[in-house]
Order: C-alpha cells, then structure tokens, then sequence
C-alpha cells in the first residue's frame, strides 16, 4: 500500500472512531445519575427506602433517570452530621436523611428531637402531614436543598449494658452513646447520664469494648445491627422522640431538570417513603418479639414512671424552643391537637 492510501485509510478509522465516540458522549450525557447518601444500608428499613425509591426512578424514566445509594455515610467518611452541608453544597446531590443528623444546619429540624414532645404515631403524622410539617421543609427549602417527601426511622428506645431503667435515677452516670446533635447532650445530661457524641460507625465497637454503656436507637436498628450482641442486655420502650426521615435533593440539581423529571422523582420519593413508613410500624411487634426471644431485657414505663421522664426534661424544651422557633412548636402543638 502507497504511504498516501495509508494515512488516509488510518484517518477514516479514526473517524469512525471519533464518530462512535461522541455517540457514546452524547448518549451517556442524556442519560443522568444521582448519588444518593444515607447513613444505613438496605439491611435497614432507612436504606431500603432509599433503595425503592431509586427502583421507582429507574422504572419511570426508563433508565434515563437513575440514583445510586451510597450507605454508610460513606460520600460524607462516616461523618453523618456533614451529610446536609455536603449535599448543600453539591458533593451530594440527594439523600434520604435522618432530622437529627441534619439538625445542626436546620435548627427546625430539632423539634422532632424534643424529648416526649410527640407521644405516639398519630402525633408523629399529625405534625409531618400538618402546618408544622410544611413550616419544616420550608426551613430544609431555605437553605438550598429541596425537600419532596417523608419517611421514619422510627421512635428511638434507650438500651443499655447495666441493668433495668425504669426512672431518671438509673441513668445517674451512665455513659450514652449519642448521635452529634447538640440536643441530645443536654437530654441526656438533664437526666443525669453522662452522653457522648459519636457517629453510627463508631457506635458499634464503643459498645463492644464497653467504652459506653448504652445508646438510643429505633428497633429497627437495634434489631437488624444485634446491638444485644454487644452487651445491650436491657431496653427501654419509652418512645421519647421519632426520628423522621426526608427524601432530598440538592437545589441547583433540582433546578437542572425538567418538570416531568422533578414530578417524576418527587412522586417516587412520596411512594417510597409511604410505603417505607408502612413497612417500619407493621414490623415492629415482630422485632420486640425477636429481640425478647434473644434474653434482652424489656422495660415499658407505667404513666407515673414515663411522667418522671417529662418532668426531668422540662430544661430541655424550655431552652431550646426558642432556637427552634415558638411559632414552629406552637403550629406542631396545633396540629396534634387537631387544630
Ligand atoms: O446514628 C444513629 O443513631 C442513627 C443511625 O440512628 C442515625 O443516623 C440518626
């Protein structure tokens, strides 16, 4: 072959090559994904939700649209109280989130934590589903994530190594793990405990080598993480506050897409978490039943007892009402009585 012929034969390759190329760049550019962060895996509830909601994502837009989770706080290094700013900030572009981990960027988030604020399920919905709710993902909407649906960890329980708790008293000194939310320090120092701020992925072995005597946590986590097995022997169903979980999306991501695909996604995030809600209340009777058949040691408060809590905790609410917002907790005090 004449040297010319070659060139000009390898010079068409190359185009096709190119050709072929910006195909594949202008297909894969149509095609968009989302990371998604949570902080359990879908060995949880909380990361299945996540999970179905990234299944009804894919389905809908025919793989034009996916989310990929990210468990484990892995996008934010096991820093859960970083998942907000980072996903504000764009690192993340959504995320199925707990209100406590996300509470030190939106004070508003902390009424949920108030402790024996929402007594039992009806209250819990009445606020997510009321005024006070939409007050709430205003609040995530004012600082630059957009909020589209809810979904429950669940009411947290206190476990620990020691023995039985049944009144503030058994908590004099007890070393509790708890999530690095400056709520809960004060919780559990008005209760006599002596709290320490970790992360989930260090929870787990502070509990093994006894560094902590306890921790607070739905049954759901309870039960699929064994936490019995780590030498959490006793269980307080006291259902001090519900952990509420919101399906959210950076604000400029939201912005880059189109109106089918925000109502699409928006639909999603709303049926994954109804369907995750569901899921989490239908199984707890079944989890009690599990961790009780493994020896741990369950309390239930009689009103007297789980009246001596509320009082223990009043300092709490009467300080941090006002950093929530009065109008806030007056709107959530509203919709649970109906109002
Ligand atoms: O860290 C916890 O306790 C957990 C997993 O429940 C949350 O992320 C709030």
């Amino acid at each position: 072959m004449n040297p010319s012929r070659h060139l000009t034969r390898l010079a068409a390759l190359a185009g096709i090559a190119a050709f072929s190329l910006s195909l594949a760049i202008s297909s894969s550019a149509q095609a968009r994904e989302l990371s998604v962060s949570t902080v359990l895996s879908d060995a949880f509830p909380w990361g299945q939700a996540a999970e179905k909601w990234a299944e009804l994502v894919a389905e809908r837009s025919d793989d034009e649209l996916t989310l990929r989770v990210y468990p484990n706080s892995q996008l934010v290094n096991g820093d859960q109280t970083r998942e907000f700013s980072a996903m504000r900030s764009g690192l993340i572009d959504a995320a199925v989130g707990s209100t406590i981990n996300w509470s030190p960027q939106v004070p508003e988030l902390n009424l949920f934590s108030l402790p024996f604020f929402m007594a039992d399920l009806d209250a819990v919905d009445a606020v997510t589903g009321g005024a006070a709710g939409k007050r709430v993902f205003s609040a995530i909407e004012s600082r630059g994530v957009v909020p589209l649906a809810w979904g429950e960890n669940g009411f947290r329980q206190l476990s620990n190594s020691r023995g039985p708790i049944d009144e503030p008293g058994d908590l004099d000194g007890l070393k509790i793990r708890v999530v690095g939310s400056p709520l809960f320090q004060d919780t559990f120092t008005a209760l006599g405990a002596n709290p320490t701020q970790m992360s989930w992925a260090d929870a787990k072995p502070a509990l093994t080598t006894g560094a902590v005597d306890g921790q607070e946590n739905p049954l759901s986590v309870f039960d699929v993480a064994r936490i019995d097995q780590v030498g959490q022997a006793y269980l307080t169903l006291w259902n001090y506050m519900n952990d509420p979980l919101v399906f959210a999306v950076n604000q400029r991501v939201w912005d880059s897409l189109s109106e089918e695909e925000r109502t699409l996604l928006r639909e999603a995030a709303e049926e994954a978490g109804a369907w995750e809600i569901a899921m989490t209340r239908e199984q707890e009777p079944e989890r009690l039943a599990a961790i009780k058949a493994r020896g741990v040691t369950v309390t239930e408060l009689d009103e007297a007892q789980y009246q001596a809590f509320v009082e223990a905790t009043q300092s709490v609410h009467d300080e941090w009402v006002p950093k929530i917002g009065s109008e806030l907790v007056e709107a959530a005090r509203a919709d649970m009585q109906g109002e």
